[in-house]
């Protein structure tokens, strides 16, 4: 699918301490060594209710990835989805008396707008689910020969399943016990009690056609994509098998990031889908979690009707680590605000300071794990300077602009 325009991205002189981030699997802060070529992938929206400050935050955090790689001078090879056929989008269309196709339309435009507006990076490769039938059911197939699938006989409909006995490997992603998997897999969208699979935990490769709901002609009868395999398929072909880092919100840890990574596997035979995986936290509201479920969400599109900077937007979320949950409110928005006009200030002055230190330690915060609160901190320390003191460093202003725009994505030009 189309995705959106790029912004200029500058180019900052020197370099920077090489990217180490958590590896939620392994538990452990990493240094992470792509080739030439850096492969991500990041699990892209299920488009009906497009785009929340938690979706702003996951992709703000992937998008300083992609910033910190093109400023190693890495070529970037970004692959993201669109789970645009899934239970939640059907349900939404159904629920609203509209067609499911014109809904998800509709939410991916608003979400390449905001994407575009937030000075998001795009991916290479942005890629709908409805596109990839293809591609998701040879894989299934490879699935099946291998016995990594099955076809469940029992009861009306003729589902494909994959054994969680697989991959020898399997839980790695999350460590989660298996009390705790059945519990969450009943949560987000697992069906442990379908009658006739092999064990609860065996995850859904293929839905069988149900009346009404929208299907694809299969070797193993019309259906759909199972949500797992459609990441594990759209990933392979676009960026292959052991690419540097699989991403997306915590929410998704388990079941979806472990599946994806299973059914992967199950076909390859060996060795690990991503090499790292790394997982955003979840943003509330006022304390809450926000979701589509509980309705308390705030959209990007919203607050740019309302006029606010989207700039100010990734301050806001970047002034909390992008691995906290941490709250939306007023007043975080206001204190990114505030801080948006000193540094526009700032660098708005004919001289300053020196900042080769500033944009020094902005790299290296960056670059420990995204530590953004001290990254912005180093950034304020000049600018209060700047404006207190003033000084005679006539292309401060200008490195310090530079440096926010490549880095941050923060554009001090109002
Ligand atoms: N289409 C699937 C992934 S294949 C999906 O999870 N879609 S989504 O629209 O629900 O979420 C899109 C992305 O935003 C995911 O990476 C998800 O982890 C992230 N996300 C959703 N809610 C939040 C939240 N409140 N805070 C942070 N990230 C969130
Ligand atoms: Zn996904």
């Amino acid at each position: 699918m189309r995705s959106w325009s790029s912004p200029v991205v500058p180019k900052l002189e020197g370099t920077g301490p090489r990217l180490r981030l958590w590896d939620s699997a392994d538990r452990v802060l990493r240094p992470i060594t792509p080739g030439r070529k850096a492969g991500m992938y990041v699990c892209g929206i299920t488009p009906y209710d497009a785009t929340h400050l938690g979706h702003a935050a996951t992709y703000l955090a992937f998008d300083l990835v992609h910033r910190l790689w093109l400023d190693a001078g890495h070529e970037v090879e970004y692959t993201q989805n669109i789970t645009d056929v899934d239970d939640p989008l059907l349900e939404r269309a159904e629920r609203d008396q509209r067609d499911w196709q014109g809904l998800a339309a509709e939410q991916i435009e608003l979400f390449r707008t905001d994407m575009a507006a937030l000075r998001v990076v795009p991916p290479h490769d942005y890629v709908g689910v409805t596109e990839s039938v293809d591609l998701v059911v040879a894989m299934i197939e490879k699935l099946v020969a291998n016995q990594s699938a099955y076809v469940v006989t029992e009861g009306e409909y003729p589902d494909v399943y994959h054994r969680i006995t697989a991959t020898e490997d399997f839980g790695y992603v999350s460590g989660y016990d298996r009390d705790e998997m059945v519990r969450i897999f009943r949560e987000r969208g697992g069906d442990p009690d379908r009658a006739g699979k092999a064990d609860p935990l065996d995850a859904l490769l293929w839905r069988a056609a149900r009346p009404g709901e929208p299907s694809w002609p299969s070797p193993f009868g019309p259906g759909r994509p199972g949500w797992h395999i459609e990441c594990s398929a759209i990933a392979l072909d676009r960026i292959g098998f052991g690419f540097d880092v699989q991403g997306g919100g915590a929410d998704l840890v388990f079941p979806h990031h472990e599946f994806s990574a299973a059914h992967a596997q199950a076909q390859i035979g060996h060795g690990r889908f991503a090499r790292n995986y790394v997982h955003a936290g979840m943003i509330g509201l006022d304390g809450e979690k926000m979701s589509k479920s509980r309705g308390n969400l705030v959209f990007v599109s919203k607050l740019r009707a309302a006029g606010v900077d989207p700039s100010a937007i990734r301050l806001a979320l970047f002034a909390g680590h992008y691995r906290a949950d941490r709250s939306w409110d007023q007043g975080l928005l206001e204190e990114a605000q505030a801080r948006l006009a000193r540094w526009r200030q700032a660098a708005s002055l004919a001289s300053g300071p020196a900042a080769h230190d500033a944009a020094a330690r902005l790299r290296e915060h960056l670059a420990n794990d995204l530590d953004t609160p001290k990254g912005l901190a180093a950034v304020d320390s000049w600018a209060v300077e700047a404006l207190a003191h003033g000084g005679s460093d006539r292309a401060a202003p200008g490195l310090v602009a530079t440096a926010v725009d490549a880095l941050l994505g923060v554009s001090l030009v109002p």
